[in-house]
């Protein structure tokens, strides 16, 4: 698609090579709008950003070049393509001889950059170029997300006689403050079909996540085929909260979301909730079951009844084969193992069963996460936990040197409603409105230091959602916040300069037809209130 415009010049370029190879081109005169590149809304805040108060022109003469590669810097580039065409509506060349050029968008590798951060990266706008400047591929998408959110969303008419997007000039110098920026989605309680997950990519990618956690099988259903055991979506894939049909990915499909992730820099982490949380695979395959009563097809939202029989050699051969069979598929380094709320498993053969299920893990070379609860077990330093309720196994884990994922429920989790008006939502964390989830420091919380923490995880449980524009209701605004939490400085950090960067996110979310909640605390505005360009 890229290459249309490209080869038809040249196709004409061969016709016309007894006369002259130069296509006609109007002399720029642009008369480009004076800018403040430093009151641009981006979200996260950079580290960094001074304005030359000038602008780049971005127009039917744009081009982009790529550092030569085996590095992926190609795909960066047609990415950014690709979502130029949605944006203005323009094919801009990638990688192509151009001869129209007059702006190039220069995305390039830099060595020096990656002895800050992998993900660091150089933004460097002029009259016209811009050099993005990035240490992997994954630097390079980063800062595309920030040039993606720079183009005005209306052109010019008055620089010239064809549409101008002036995009304001001046630098940037970026890095993350954490590593881990994680969003966690629930598709037990209720099912989200490849397409609804591809979804909350997109938007999750455009706010430099880098993680994608997926909750895969919970007491109400199993998600994932397992090919070795066929019934766990034969008949657990088909249930969900409440009465409808539920659903579940065939590895082609799990396949198809991974691969999508990959392509926007977010790695994905499958869950499979174990020792609790498992009435789903014993309705399917009852052997499993360690609750003495005979599992029953559950539709409810109750926690905590269900467990395997954690002294049968059958159980870890289960285990195994699932370990086994989705970390094939997953080709990032960690799989989740749950443990959370095994209220009917006793301690010790709850330790038991997490030092045993750790083995499994690392044998498929995974690095093995659980909820906060697994510090309890004899667990290796490799592991991590998922502090989500528990300040004691969060300090446990701080004792054992593990690394911690930040998800604490009063401030992070997605599925606690705003306030009392909340539509969807549950509240046993409290409400959490939207400067509670932003008013926070995740780097010290709980006094936890700095050193342990990965980076914020928000979990979006799903017992009261099943469609969704519900998820978007409850993650949006929220995830956004975390998002700037994840990887702005804490010095960049202010909830009342946000507030205002939040609000003009509006004509985004719904050019993405986000069904955001439009909390009363923000001032939203509509694309007519945002100036055009950013004047001096
Ligand atoms: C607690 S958070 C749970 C989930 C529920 C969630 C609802 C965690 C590790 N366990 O099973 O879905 O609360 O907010």
């Amino acid at each position: 698609m890229h290459y249309s415009k490209s080869s038809a010049i040249a196709f004409s370029c061969i016709a016309m090579l007894f006369f002259s190879c130069k296509p006609e081109k109007e002399p720029r005169h642009l008369n480009l709008p004076k800018t403040d590149l430093t009151q641009a809304d981006l979200i996260p805040k950079p580290s960094t950003t001074e304005a030359t108060y000038s602008a780049f022109p971005l127009d039917r003469f744009t081009a982009i070049h790529t550092a030569p590669d085996s590095l992926d810097f190609n795909d960066v580039g047609l990415f950014l393509a690709d979502k130029l065409k949605d944006l203005i509506q323009m094919d801009v060349p990638v990688n192509t001889e151009f001869p129209n050029q007059e702006s190039v968008i220069y995305i390039h590798h830099s060595n020096s950059l990656s002895k800050i951060n992998q993900e660091s990266y150089f933004l460097k706008i002029n009259r016209d170029s811009i050099v993005l400047s990035a240490a992997s591929a994954a630097g390079a998408f980063r800062g595309i997300q920030t040039l993606r959110q720079l183009i005005p969303s209306k052109a010019s008419d008055s620089i010239i006689d064809y549409p101008v997007w002036p995009i304001p000039s001046g630098s940037i110098n970026d890095s993350p403050l954490f590593a881990y920026r994680g969003a966690m989605l629930d598709v037990a309680r209720h099912f989200f079909t490849v397409e609804e997950v591809k979804k909350y990519i997109d938007l999750l990618a455009y706010y430099k996540y880098n993680i994608l956690h997926l909750h895969l099988t919970d007491d109400q259903g199993w998600r994932i085929e397992i090919k070795s055991w066929p019934k766990l979506t034969e008949i657990s894939g088909v249930t969900e909260v409440g009465s409808e049909p539920g659903g579940f990915y065939t590895q082609e499909d799990y396949k198809i979301i991974v691969e999508y992730a990959a392509q926007n820099h977010i790695t994905i982490i499958p869950e499979v909730d174990m020792p609790g949380h498992t009435n789903a695979a014993s309705v399917a395959y009852p052997i499993l079951n360690g609750n003495g009563k005979t599992p029953k097809i559950y539709r409810g939202t109750h926690v905590g009844f269900s467990t395997f029989d954690t002294h049968k050699d059958t159980v870890y051969t289960f285990i195994d084969d699932v370990v086994r069979e989705i970390s094939a598929l997953t080709p990032g380094p960690y799989f989740h193992i749950g443990g959370d709320e095994s209220h009917v498993t006793k301690k010790d053969d709850y330790i038991y069963f997490v030092n045993k299920v750790e083995q499994i893990v690392q044998r498929y070379d995974k690095i093995m996460i659980g909820w906060d609860e697994i510090v309890t077990a004899d667990i290796d330093t490799t592991s991590i936990a998922q502090f989500w309720s528990s300040t004691d196994n969060a300090k446990m884990a701080v004792a054992k040197n593990l690394k911690i994922i930040m998800s604490p429920a009063n401030k992070a989790y997605l599925d606690m409603k705003y306030d009392l008006e909340s539509e969807y939502g549950l509240n046993w964390a409290g409400y959490v409105p939207v400067d509670t989830a932003y008013i926070w420091k995740p780097e010290s919380y709980k006094n936890i230091p700095q050193k342990n923490i990965l980076g914020i995880e928000a979990p979006l449980w799903s017992e009261t959602i099943s469609t969704i524009s519900e998820l978007e209701y409850l993650a949006f605004p929220r995830a956004i916040g975390f998002a700037e939490l994840n990887w702005s400085q804490p010095e960049n950090r202010d909830w009342e300069n946000y507030k205002a960067r939040l609000g003009n996110q509006a004509p985004f979310l719904e050019k993405m037809n986000v069904n955001y909640y439009p909390s009363p605390l923000i001032e939203w505005k509509t694309e007519s209130e945002i100036p055009k360009t950013l004047k001096k």
